[in-house]
């Protein structure tokens, strides 16, 4: 699966979320599908994603967060999914796109090209669900269900490591953190 096409099949559930995301490709994939003022693209920050959209959804506990996760940055901070599942807030949905490689630095293999299991190690940390998702239907249909129900969901695709011509966004960072910020404050907690 192309992550490009997974991002169009969900984006409709996405455009009126709380929407966390890891720097490159994925965050410029989700630029040029349609920005929101919801949108949060983590500059910089590697691995970090899936903690800064646990503390909104644990600040906001009526909104859904959504966090767009990759897997060398998920392997950079493997502990933030033992802090999901101790907190276990049920407005969190985290994607994994996994490709197995740090695509937007050059493309070098990460750890799931050699074996490791993201899902199986979400389930240990004791993620309530966990859901394997490999073609954008199946992602679909997780993300709606996810998104409906109360129960914090990691779900993790196979991706192909495939990303866009050019990660450029005409939305600098500062700008993207005050907007945010205030499209947050503006939908109260
Ligand atoms: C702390 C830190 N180390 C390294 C980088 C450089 N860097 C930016 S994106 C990236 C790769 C991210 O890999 P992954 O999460 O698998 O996403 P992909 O690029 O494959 O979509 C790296 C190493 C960074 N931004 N921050």
């Amino acid at each position: 699966m192309l992550r490009a096409d997974a991002l169009r099949a969900i984006y409709p559930d996405l455009e009126d979320r709380i929407v966390v995301t890891i720097m490159g490709a994925v965050a410029a994939e989700l630029y040029t599908l349609g920005h929101r003022p919801t949108f949060f693209y983590l500059e910089h920050a590697m691995g970090l994603a899936s903690s800064m959209g646990l503390g909104i959804a644990l600040a906001m506990p009526r909104h859904k967060v959504v966090v767009l996760d990759g897997d060398g940055s998920l392997l950079m901070n493997l502990g933030a999914l033992s802090t999901l599942a101790r907190y276990r807030p049920g407005n969190l949905l985290h994607i994994v796109f996994d490709n197995e490689s740090l695509l937007s630095v050059g493309g070098f293999p990460t750890a799931t090209a050699t074996g490791t299991d993201l899902a199986g190690v979400a389930r240990a940390c004791g993620i309530p669900r966990v859901e394997e998702a490999d073609t954008p239907k199946q992602l679909k249909k997780v993300v709606v269900d996810a998104l409906a129900g109360e129960t914090l969901t990691t779900i993790v695709s196979k991706v192909e490591a495939v990303g866009p011509k050019s990660f450029h966004m005409d939305l600098p960072l500062l700008e993207n953190r005050f907007q945010f910020k205030r499209a947050l404050e503006a939908l109260g907690e």
